[in-house]
């Protein structure tokens, strides 16, 4: 349904908002669960090799990890993120139990010319117990991907993940029994050297290790349970084989409870990144998660400087796209709350709710280009009715915009015209600046 009104300079334009979905904010993907994200950059691009959560078909799997199979994403400005859709199966892979959903943590590397792509799962056969970690090989990083036949002899456990140090010479360390690292023949399917501990890691339940190297460091990374659930840790060593010295957080655990952490660390156009999860479109089952960034920053000596996780997240919102207040960067310290748009349907996103005068919400980093854009649409709902004031976040607190909201029940989308503006990339400031309570789903700028 579509209804146009016109008054005092506002035309508003009246109908059922459609759930628009946009990068750039956390989670990043926003139509499935992906958990464990390791990322990789080949050939200039981000790609996103994260495991793939979802509701259990069977009831032995019900309240626990339920993986079928693996999506691969890939992504030129961690804005945008494209779904090569699924590389690997368990039907399609030889060793795996058939219906063990059991499609863990996994990782994936470049070694002249061939992906080489890493995972956990139960093999099939009456005495295998535990996880064993296969490979499959591709030409490209999205694939296809053939799966070797037999797992990788000599490892039980899960979480793989591989660094190949400036030699050549490819490193695997996984966890389970212990943390552990072995040397790799040159094939990437076989190892040439029988696994080792890691040492030099505090005590604690410690998975999911991901390691690095940068300026000659060697950095030992890891989901680590120091008290309730897993924060990431890290040690810092000067041989892949360690032994390692640890170091701290890199970040701590999630106030809302999501009991583990899994992670990765890339530089990408010259800046770090953590891409790690949590359980954003399932508060309630902390086995269904999905996949974050956040920047990471190193202190002068090599150490790295504890990650705070945000809903904001990485890159950069054209003015054009839909900019969602409810995934800020700061907001009010009363009267601004964030919640799913439907509660029944997660995936739809969320809406930020501003219920008190002055309630307020930033939102950093909206490119505005030549600032030419004339009119702001916002999807919005209210109840009571009132008035949204949009600013820029600078020492002006330029007025964008001031959007009167109308009282109804339902979502419709309102536009107003645009005020002032100013070019390039440039943080945001929403505000109510009436009584009353309203609902923002999304805003964007033409
Ligand atoms: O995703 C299943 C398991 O949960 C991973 O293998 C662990 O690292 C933890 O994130």
């Amino acid at each position: 349904m579509v209804q146009k009104v016109k008054g005092k300079g506002i035309w508003w334009l009246l109908l059922i908002c459609f759930s628009y979905t946009a990068g750039a904010q956390n989670p990043i993907i926003r139509n499935q669960f992906t958990a464990d994200p390791t990322a990789r950059v080949f050939d200039g691009k981000m790609y996103l090799y994260p495991s793939h959560d979802i509701p259990s078909p069977i009831e032995r799997l019900k309240t626990w990890f339920c993986m079928a199979d693996y999506h691969v994403f890939s992504s030129d400005n961690l804005t945008d993120w494209q779904d090569h859709g699924v590389i690997v199966c368990q039907e399609n892979v030889p060793w795996v139990a058939p219906e063990s959903y059991s499609m863990w943590a996994p990782d994936c590397v470049y070694k002249e010319g061939k992906y080489y792509f890493y995972f956990p799962s139960v093999p099939a056969g009456e005495n295998r117990r535990g996880f064993a970690i296969g490979v499959a090989v591709s030409d490209k990083p999205y694939g296809p991907f053939i799966p070797e036949k037999h797992p990788i002899e000599g490892i039980g456990g899960i979480d793989p993940c591989v660094l190949i140090d400036h030699d050549g010479q490819a490193y695997i360390y996984w966890s389970g029994r212990g943390m552990s690292v072995a040397k790799l023949k040159d094939n990437m399917v076989e190892l040439d050297s029988e696994p080792v501990q890691i040492e030099g890691l505090p005590e604690g339940f410690k998975e999911g290790p991901f390691v690095f190297e940068r300026k000659g460091i060697y950095y030992y990374t890891f989901p680590w349970v120091e008290d309730k659930t897993e924060k990431l840790a890290y040690a810092m060593g000067d041989n892949p084989l360690g032994p390692f010295t640890f170091r701290g957080i890199i970040m701590d655990e999630s106030p809302a409870g999501c009991w583990t952490n899994h992670h990765s660390i890339v530089e990408y156009q010259d800046q770090w990144y953590l891409f790690y999860h949590h359980n954003d479109y399932s508060p309630a089952f902390d086995k269904h998660r999905s996949a974050r960034i956040d920047s990471l920053f190193f202190h002068t000596d090599g150490t790295i400087q504890e990650v705070t996780p945000t809903l904001r997240g990485v890159g950069v919102t054209a003015a054009s796209d839909t900019i969602h207040p409810d995934r800020y960067n700061a907001v009010s310290a009363s009267g601004a709350a964030f919640d799913f748009v439907n509660s029944e349907k997660p995936f739809e996103g969320w809406k930020l709710t501003l219920k008190e005068k002055d309630a307020w919400a930033v939102y950093n980093r909206v490119h505005f280009g030549q600032a030419k854009q004339k009119t702001i649409t916002a999807c919005v709902s209210s109840a009571t009715g009132g008035q949204l004031r949009v600013q820029l976040n600078n020492d002006k607190k330029t007025l964008v915009s001031e959007i009167p909201i109308p009282a109804g029940s339902n979502w419709a989308v309102v536009q107003a015209p645009v005020i002032q503006l100013e070019e390039g990339i440039q943080d945001m400031y929403f505000s109510l600046i009436s009584e009353g309570n309203i609902e923002i789903d999304w805003i964007r700028f033409e």
